[in-house]
C-alpha cells in the first residue's frame, strides 16, 4: 500500500483502489504493524475516484513527513566509499571513508528537519559556495518510535562534493542546508520487508537531454537496514519515529556537477519516482 500526504488529507492507494483516511499523519504512521492497521482502516474509509486522486497528487502533494527528523547513513555502498576516497585524496581524509566502510559502527549523520525537505516535484537546492554538487538517490526507511521499520520512501541526499572533499569535518555544511533533502512521492507500506533485489535508479536531465543515469540493487548495501536503525536508536528517542536515508550506491562521474534547472528523477521498484528540479536558495 502507498500513503500520500496532501494538503487536503491522507490518501491510501491499494492496487487500483484509493481511500481517504481520517487522522493526523504522525499519529497515523507511528505504530506497530502499520500494514495491518491500514488494512483494517480502509474497511471503514471513504473511497475516492481515480480522477480526483490524480488531480490531488498533481497539485496538492506534500513530502510524506510530519514532525520527524531525517537522518542519513553514509558509505554503505562500495561506490560511495570509492568516490569519497577519491574526492578527499588531497585533504588526507581518504582513510576515514575506508575505515568506516569496514567498521562495526556505521556512519550516521543528522540530515534535515521537515521544513528543509522538498516534496516530489518541488525544488532541491545546490549551494552557491560549492562548485561540485550531486544528488544521492537513497532508499529511505520510516522507523516508528520503538525502532521498527514500518515503511519506505525515496530520498535524495543532496551533497556538495567540493566542501566534503576539502575536509571531512565540513560534512554538516556539505549535507545540511535549505532544501538539501527530498522525500516522496509516498510512504510505501508493504506487508513484508522490501525485496532485496529491489532496484533503485537515477536519471539527471539538462534541457531535456540525459546527462547521467545509473541503477543498483539494494542488496549491494554493506549493512542491513535493521542494523542501521538499531545504531540510530541506541541513544536517540524519536517520539514520532524518524526517517533514515540508507546511503547512495550511485555517484556521477567526477566531471559532473548539477546546475540550476537540472531535473533529477529517482525511481525505486514498488515505490514510484521522486522528481525534483534543481534550484538555489533565493537571496
Ligand atoms: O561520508 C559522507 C556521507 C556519505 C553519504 O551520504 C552516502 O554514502 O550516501
Ligand atoms: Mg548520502
Amino acid at each position: 500500500m502507498k500513503l500520500f500526504k496532501t494538503t487536503k488529507g491522507i490518501l491510501l492507494q491499494k492496487d487500483k483502489d484509493i481511500y481517504i483516511l481520517q487522522g493526523e499523519w504522525d499519529a497515523l504512521i507511528n505504530r506497530k504493524n502499520l500494514f495491518s492497521f491500514l488494512s483494517e482502516k480502509i474497511k471503514s474509509s471513504e473511497r475516492m475516484d481515480e480522477n480526483s486522486f490524480d488531480m490531488l497528487i498533481g497539485t496538492q502533494l506534500q513530502a510524506p513527513i510530519g514532525k520527524q527528523e531525517v537522518w542519513a547513513a553514509g558509505v554503505t555502498y562500495l561506490r560511495s566509499r570509492d568516490a569519497r576516497m577519491e574526492e578527499s585524496k588531497t585533504s588526507g581524509g581518504a582513510d576515514f571513508y575506508d575505515k568506516v566502510y569496514a567498521a562495526e559502527r556505521p556512519e550516521l549523520f543528522f540530515k534535515a528537519l521537515p521544513h528543509r525537505v522538498a516534496a516530489h516535484n518541488g525544488e532541491v537546492y545546490i549551494r552557491k559556495d560549492s562548485n561540485w554538487n550531486v544528488p544521492e538517490p537513497e532508499l529511505t526507511l520510516y522507523i516508528n518510535s520503538v525502532g521498527e521499520i514500518q515503511g519506505y520512501t525515496i530520498g535524495n541526499d543532496m551533497s556538495s562534493r567540493s566542501i566534503e572533499g576539502e575536509n571531512p569535518l565540513y560534512l554538516p555544511q556539505a549535507k545540511v542546508y535549505e532544501k538539501s533533502a527530498a522525500l516522496g512521492p509516498c510512504l510505501f507500506v508493504p506487508k513484508d520487508p522490501i525485496a532485496k533485489d529491489t532496484v533503485i535508479s537515477i536519471s539527471i536531465k539538462r534541457n531535456g537531454k540525459e546527462m547521467f543515469n545509473d541503477s543498483i540493487q539494494i542488496n549491494r548495501i554493506k549493512r542491513s537496514f535493521n542494523e542501521l536503525a538499531a545504531f540510530l536508536f541506541r541513544e536517540c528517542d524519536f517520539a514520532d519515529g524518524c526517517f533514515l536515508m540508507t546511503g547512495t550506491g550511485m555517484v556521477p562521474p567526477n566531471d559532473f556537477t548539477l546546475q540550476p534547472g537540472d531535473q533529477v528523477d529517482i525511481t525505486i521498484d514498488g515505490i514510484g519516482t521522486l522528481s525534483n528540479r534543481v534550484g538555489e536558495k533565493k537571496p
